[in-house]
Parts: C-alpha cells; sequence; structure tokens
C-alpha cells in the first residue's frame, strides 16, 4: 500500500530530507574530492553528470531503497514482457518494441507482436525511399517534394520535434510541413505555399476520430481534389492509423495506410509508422539510427542496476525535489536550436503521462505527482525566464541538455554557447554572497552607500539544482537515446507514484463539452445548460460573429 500509510523508504526519505535540507552543493562540492566521479554517468556518446543535485550518497541509497521497495527494476521486466500494464484501458505499453533490435520475440496475449512491428519497417522504409527517389510520385508523375504532416498531439508532437532536431539530415529536395492546430490560419499558412502536384499529405491519426485532424484533412482533400481531381487523392493521401475502418471511410486507400497498434500511446508513437515523415526526410537509415539509438537506452534501462541506471537516477532526483522538497515544476532547457520543440515534446510526455490523481489501486492519491515541465533553447532563454530561476522566490531544477558539436560550427559561435550553458549550471550552483559582490564593487571603486543600496539585488543565493547531458552530437542514434531516457524517466516516476502513466482521459471531459458548445455557436441546438460565466461568453461571441 502507497500513500497515507507511507511505505518505509518514504518515511525514511522525509527524515533524511529533515537533516538535508540546508545542506549547501558548495559545501558538497568541497568536501568530496570525488563527488563529480561518483555523480556522473557515461553512456556511449552521453555524458550524465547529476552532481550539482542536493544529493549525497546517504540521500541516494535512500532513494535507492524507494525504487527497490516499489519493485522498479520488476515494473521495468514488466513492460518489457508484453505485461498490460496500461490497466485503465487493459492494453500492453510496448513503445520499446517498436525499437526492439534484438531479434528476439516480444508476446502480447501469446502473440509475437514483432513480425507485424518489422513488416510496417519494411512497408515504412519502401515507402520513403520510393518517395526520396522519385519513383512513388504525385498524380501527374511529379516528385513529391512537400509532406505535410496532419496530426495533433502525439501524433504531431514527437515527428515535429524529431524532424526539426534532424533538420540537417534532411534530403536537399524535401521540405516537411507540419498542420495540426483546429485554427484555419493552421493550414491555410501552410497551403499557400504549396503545389498540389508536389504535395503529399499524411494524415497522422491513431484513432482517425480526432476532430483537428479530420477537419484539417478534409480541408486539406478538398484543396487538393479541386486542384487536381478526385483521382488525386490515392497519389497524395497517405493515412498512419490503427483504425483501418475510418480510414476507408474517409477515402484513403487502405493500401496506403501504414499501421500501428493499441499497445503504442500517441505520446510514445514517433517510433512507428507515426514516424514516417521523418523517415522520409532523413531517410530510412537515419530513422533506423534513432530507433538503435533508443534501442541502446532500452538496453541500458533493462539491464543497468538501480545504481547506475540514468532513466531511474534521474526519476530518483525528480521524486526527491518534487515529493520532498516539494518542487513540483522542472525546466529542459537543450542548447541547440534544432532541439527547440523538445520542451514542448516532453510537456506531453511528461505532463499527459504523470499529470494524474488516482492511484493503481483506484485511490486518490495524498502525495503529488507529476511535476509542470516547460523550457525553451538557450541562450534565447536565459534573456526570459532565468532570472527566475536564477533569483526567483521558486526553486526549478534544471536539465541542460548540450550537444558539444554542432552540426553549424561558424566562428566562434558553439564554443559561446558551450560556454553559457556551462555558465549556468554553475551560476545556478554557487550563486553569489553579498560579501562577494560588495568585494567586486569596492574593487571597482563603487562608494559604500552605493554598495549597500545594491548588494541585495546583486546576490545570488545559489543551490539551485541542475544536471547537465552532455552529447557529442544531435544525430539520428543520440536523438534516439536521449528520447527513449526520457520516456523511461517518466515510467519510474509513475511506477514510483503508483499511477498509470500510459492514459489520458484528462483530455476527454473538454472534448465532449466541446462538441456541445460547437453546436450551439451553429446555432443546432440551444439547449444545453451551462455555468453563467460560459453562457454570457457563447452570447458574447456569436453576437460578435453574427
Ligand atoms: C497521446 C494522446 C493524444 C493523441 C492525440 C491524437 O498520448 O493520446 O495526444 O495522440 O489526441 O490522437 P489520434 O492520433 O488518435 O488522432
Amino acid at each position: 500500500m502507497f500513500g497515507k500509510a507511507r511505505t518505509k523508504a518514504w518515511k525514511h526519505l522525509e527524515n533524511v530530507y529533515k537533516h538535508f535540507n540546508e545542506v549547501q552543493m558548495k559545501d558538497l562540492f568541497a568536501n568530496d574530492a570525488k563527488r563529480v566521479e561518483k555523480y556522473t554517468i557515461q553512456f556511449e556518446n552521453m555524458l550524465v553528470d547529476f552532481s550539482k543535485n542536493r544529493i549525497d550518497e546517504n540521500v541516494m541509497s535512500a532513494l535507492y531503497e524507494l525504487a527497490r521497495e516499489r519493485g522498479i527494476k520488476e515494473q521495468i521486466s514488466e513492460m518489457f514482457s508484453g505485461k498490460k500494464i496500461n490497466t485503465t484501458e487493459n492494453r500492453a505499453v510496448l513503445h520499446i518494441a517498436l525499437r526492439n533490435r534484438s531479434g528476439k520475440p516480444i508476446y502480447v496475449d501469446g502473440r509475437d507482436v514483432m513480425p507485424q512491428i518489422n513488416a510496417t519497417l519494411e512497408k515504412i522504409k519502401n515507402f520513403s525511399e520510393a518517395v526520396r527517389l522519385g519513383i512513388f510520385t504525385g498524380c501527374t508523375g511529379k516528385k513529391l517534394t512537400d509532406i505535410v504532416n496532419i496530426g495533433i498531439g502525439g501524433s504531431d508532437l514527437g515527428p515535429f520535434m524529431a524532424t526539426s532536431a534532424l533538420r540537417h539530415y534532411w534530403a536537399k529536395d524535401i521540405r516537411c510541413h507540419f498542420i495540426s492546430n483546429i485554427d484555419g490560419t493552421s493550414c491555410t499558412e501552410v497551403l499557400n505555399k504549396l503545389n498540389p502536384e508536389t504535395t503529399l499529405f499524411i494524415v497522422a491519426s491513431k484513432t482517425f476520430t480526432t476532430i483537428e485532424t479530420l477537419t484539417n484533412a478534409k480541408t486539406c482533400r478538398k484543396w487538393l481534389v479541386d486542384a487536381l481531381g478526385e483521382y488525386a487523392v490515392s497519389k497524395h493521401f497517405i493515412a498512419l492509423s490503427t483504425n483501418k475502418e475510418e480510414v476507408a471511410k474517409f477515402g484513403i486507400n487502405t493500401d496506403n495506410m501504414f499501421e500501428f497498434w493499441d499497445f503504442v500511446g500517441g505520446r510514445y508513437s514517433m517510433w512507428s509508422a507515426i514516424g514516417m515523415i521523418i523517415a522520409i526526410a532523413i531517410g530510412y537509415k537515419n530513422f533506423e539510427r534513432m530507433l538503435e539509438g533508443a534501442h541502446a537506452m532500452d538496453n541500458h534501462f533493462l539491464n543497468s542496476d538501480l545504481e547506475h541506471n540514468i532513466p531511474v537516477i534521474l526519476a530518483l532526483i525528480g521524486i526527491w525535489y518534487n515529493n520532498f522538497y516539494n518542487i513540483h515544476r522542472y525546466a529542459v532547457i537543450p542548447y541547440d536550436q534544432y532541439l527547440q520543440y523538445l520542451p514542448s515534446y516532453l510537456q506531453q510526455l511528461d505532463m499527459e503521462s504523470n499529470g494524474k490523481s488516482v492511484s493503481l489501486d483506484n485511490k486518490y492519491v495524498d502525495y503529488a505527482t507529476g511535476p509542470v515541465l516547460f523550457g525553451g533553447a538557450g541562450t534565447n532563454v536565459q534573456h526570459s525566464f532565468f532570472q527566475l530561476i536564477h533569483q526567483g522566490t521558486e526553486i526549478v531544477p534544471t536539465d541542460f541538455i548540450v550537444p558539444a558539436i554542432s552540426h553549424n560550427e561558424v566562428g566562434a559561435h558553439q564554443q559561446i554557447l558551450l560556454a553559457n550553458a556551462l555558465a549556468q549550471s554553475e551560476a545556478l550552483m554557487y550563486g553569489k554572497t553579498e560579501e562577494e559582490v560588495s568585494e567586486e564593487m569596492e574593487a571597482s571603486g563603487k562608494s559604500k552607500a552605493e554598495i549597500n543600496r545594491l548588494k541585495k539585488y546583486k546576490s545570488f543565493s545559489g543551490n539551485r539544482p541542475s544536471t547537465t547531458i552532455v552529447l557529442r552530437k544531435i544525430d539520428p542514434y543520440n536523438l534516439g537515446m536521449l528520447i527513449a531516457m526520457y520516456e523511461h524517466k517518466v515510467f519510474v516516476q509513475g511506477k514510483i507514484w503508483n499511477i498509470n502513466s500510459f492514459d489520458q482521459f484528462g483530455v476527454e471531459l473538454s472534448k465532449k463539452l466541446a462538441s456541445n458548445i460547437l453546436s450551439e455557436l451553429q446555432g443546432v441546438n440551444t439547449s444545453n445548460s451551462h455555468d453563467g460565466s460560459t453562457t454570457n461568453l457563447i452570447k458574447y461571441i456569436k453576437n460578435i460573429r453574427k
């Protein structure tokens, strides 16, 4: 039982926290020459330095004890073995199977899922290559050069993030576009740039019932048919879905459908057919490298003991802040322009997975679960919200993601970028005392009065935690590793909190209400009852749109 009757390890951690919460990281560094060695892990091309966190051996061993008590190793094995751990939807959770390069079978309900996964990968390979080589052309025989992914949420954020991250690898004559929002601006702005003869639309929807995606797809279909006629559809539309029936109903030939399965959650689906646009943009070989990178991280996660397991360690440090320091926020800052969309992607991964308040044993939880995640690319964000991270009253544990080599090594740009990344974590940890500020001001000839007036404003409390993840370079393999690392981190946290990280009922209620309000805005129905505010807003907006 987890929750009110706290577990032994949890209670122990509460105790450890009482004695530890005032400890300063700079003292921990000063008193332990081996600190960096102890709290750094290198895995292939990835170095994870978690030494600038408020931890010591005592804290870490208490956290590992919590992981042991929660049976994390066993729970990891359960996921990998195809057990139906998504209990509210009675589904297995097998994004790891999508990138299983081991040749070993993975069973769901006694059936090996690998043959169907490998067959779909083969189909993705053939199709993406045919498009890239101009073998699969548009209906007038022209090469397809503009690929439009129509999808939302998990059917958009992963492919969008990954194609942006791997922009350097795109074929020279291929451009990628994304239509997700139902706002007509989203499809209008994309369609305005395109030539129907050279455009391929990918309708990406697991359920093929999502109103935004289907509405956008219908608009794009009409745009295409108006220009080229109905016969164009089979050469310009493909579908990525689990729902053959709805794909056919929509008017896409199911020969042009690439399948995935209910054991692949939307936000875990970029490794499946949902990654088609990635494969077309960067080529199947590179897409495969991304799967291989993820698979390497999967093996590390499955086989390493808790004390050397990157996703487990990151998860436990997150739990330490979230549940013992009561810090319920968290930032991810990639120092790479190509990774600018990573925070939005991780926002869904983390917040949709662990934004839950009912436990796996069907009880409301009485402890904090998933934190609020935000972020953006460095150095840009240093000039926006970093003020709060350095001097605000909120502590924000931060992950810095730092590729050592840029795809665009221009002059000293990369060194300046790297220097900034490293300086942030150093400044957050050390801070600057009032005394240090005074000395500095004195040395530059400032008066006593001036020093007294400004020293508080110019000082930094420090002791602000961060983790630095250095990658050699953002290539497909390393990106795969990085994303899989975060997926598994989220998994471990969900397991510690005893929640289901794989459903998302939270998005349902407003969907239902939106469909009621839509009928009112369209004047089809006026009888729904709402709160006073909503009723007034509907009336006010209808009046403007008359
Ligand atoms: C992700 C969620 C959600 C989903 C979208 C799109 O885990 O399930 O973001 O991906 O709602 O759903 P469809 O792919 O079914 O259109």
